[in-house]
């Protein structure tokens, strides 16, 4: 079969949809992944009416030729904020006879460290290749595939085309900052630039993404296929360790079981959890369940986390202008430390993951297996929409943490909402500082402040969510009118 290529250069195109699973042929192993485009070819009976995007991608997908394409693309949520060169194809893959069918199917040409399923991604399509062909074996569509990539790798180069990179399409959108862990490990004052950029990031919204700290992504890979293999237990396997005040609420509750963590959310979050955990060196071994090595992961998470969450402790000191040992001799030596296994499966019309609230604790590292769905409240009052690495952590401070530091430091709203149509898995990790040491709010007058320790501190709060916010009313946090969602810079 002779394929012959030529450069056609279209109207640019911009498409912007969520990335789906395809065909599971294992394309990774044949060197050429492709994010496929979720297309809404539901329009007779749709679940929810079409977005202006979704419009756009199913009109492209039926209307334009079929056929090999080059385009431009970034991951609007996911691990790499970067603007690639891409070789694509839309149309029938009439090479594999049983698929019934047209795709959109985005080969990057750039190296990911993780896959990015769930989240959005945006393709400037800007010139056609070659019209799609049926081959008689996979070594013939393989090889073409390679020629294409290397032609669209070619003329995605020249001045004419690569200008379009700077396309307002791929337009800078608002990032939180990443914070180097390891720098703030070795700093030794408040003057090192990594406690600037601490010190800075808490001022403003208490958000920060952390790399460079330590936890192996080994470790983190484990930890995701555990959960996968925990939340796939049957209703009766997860029940027998249900949560229950008894049992602090440690343990497994089903979607619908837990609080809401807004009162304004109107029907019950849609999430699954397990929670555990404990004060200091917590090594009591979770129940391994039917899956093997679900506890062990657990207790290594629970350690490696803890020894971040001490590096930053350090961090905060120091920034605060404090000595660097601060918070461990004032509240570190034996903190609650706990943390929240979640799942969030893709809502429904009208429902939540996890409303707009603040954290009672003192500092939160959430370690998430991407996609969509966390949005952090802008001063503003949009929400933007938090890139996910499995990799780094999106940190950030809780209300404790904003009481230490005299309201120097800022505790913000934030909300989860999965509208992709693939879970959000996360591992959420609480320090909530020794919960009998007295509070000292950096820089107030003493009288000026009840005296409290950090266990009343948080459980104030945690209380008046479990009783369904009956009797606090500073847990009260208005979820504003629907406001705009901000897609954020990839991390
Ligand atoms: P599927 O059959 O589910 O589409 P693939 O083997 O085609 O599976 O892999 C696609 C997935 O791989 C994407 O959804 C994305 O998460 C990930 N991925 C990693 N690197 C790339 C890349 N360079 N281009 C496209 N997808 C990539
Ligand atoms: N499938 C075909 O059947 N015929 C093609 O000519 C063809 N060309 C492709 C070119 C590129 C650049 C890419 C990324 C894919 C192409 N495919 C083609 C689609 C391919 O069959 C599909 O991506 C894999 O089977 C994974 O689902
Ligand atoms: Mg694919």
């Amino acid at each position: 079969m002779t394929v012959t290529r030529s450069l056609q250069v279209i109207e640019p195109t911009p498409l912007r949809a969520e990335v789906i699973h395809g065909f599971g042929r294992g394309s990774k192993v044949l060197g050429f992944p492709t994010a496929n485009m979720r297309i809404r070819w539901d329009t007779n009976e749709p679940s929810s009416p079409l977005t202006d995007e979704e419009s756009a991608v199913l009109s492209f997908a039926r209307d334009i030729n079929t056929g090999i394409y080059a385009a431009y693309a970034c991951v609007d949520d996911g691990p790499d904020p970067g603007v690639y060169k891409v070789a694509m194809s839309v149309g029938w893959n009439p090479t594999f006879d049983d698929l019934k069918t047209k795709t959109i199917e985005p080969w990057i040409l750039h190296d990911y460290d993780e896959d990015f399923y769930g989240c959005h991604l945006r393709l400037l399509v800007v010139a056609y290749i070659r019209p799609e062909v049926k081959f008689n074996s996979f070594d013939e569509l393989i090889q073409e595939i390679r020629a294409d990539g290397d032609f669209c790798s070619m003329q995605l180069d020249t001045p004419e085309l690569s200008a379009l990179r700077s396309h307002s399409f791929f337009a800078p959108r608002p990032a939180l900052p990443v914070l180097d862990c390891a720098a703030i490990a070795s700093a030794e004052s408040a003057e090192d630039p990594a406690i600037r950029a601490l010190h800075g990031a808490c001022i403003e919204s208490g958000f920060f993404v952390i790399e460079n700290h330590g936890v192996s992504n080994q470790l983190i890979d484990r930890a995701f296929d555990a959960a996968t293999g925990f939340f796939s237990l049957s209703d009766e396997e997860k029940a027998q360790h249900q949560a229950t005040a008894e049992s602090g609420y440690k343990g497994y509750t089903p979607v619908g079981g837990s609080h809401n963590c807004s009162p304004n959310s109107v029907a019950p979050e849609r999430k699954e959890t397990f929670y555990f955990g404990g004060q200091g060196g917590w090594t009591e071994t979770v129940v391994d369940y039917q899956v093997e090595g679900f506890g062990d992961v657990c207790v290594e998470f629970h350690s490696e986390m803890l020894k971040v969450s001490r590096t930053l402790f350090k961090g905060l000191s120091l920034a605060l202008g404090c000595e660097a040992d601060f918070f461990e001799t004032h509240a570190g030596q034996d903190p609650a430390a706990n943390v929240l296994l979640a799942t969030y499966p893709p809502v429904n019309s009208g429902e939540t993951s996890c409303g707009a609230h603040t954290d009672c604790g003192f500092l939160t590292m959430l370690c998430s297996n991407g996609g969509r769905g966390l949005q952090v409240r802008s001063t503003d009052g949009t929400w933007i929409s938090v890139a996910s690495s499995r990799y780094k952590f999106v940190c950030n401070l809780g209300d404790l943490a904003a009481y230490w530091s005299n309201g120097v430091y800022q505790s913000t709203p934030h909300r989860v909402q999965n509208d992709s149509t693939t879970d959000r898995q996360s591992w959420i990790f609480f320090n909530n500082l020794d919960p009998n040491a007295q509070i000292k709010p950096i820089g107030a007058e003493a009288q000026e402040l009840e005296a409290m320790t950090c266990g009343e501190y948080v459980s104030r709060k945690l209380q008046s969510m479990r009783n369904n916010f009956k009797d606090c009313p500073e847990t009260d946090v208005k979820d504003p009118e629907w406001s705009e969602v901000v897609e954020a810079k990839a991390l």
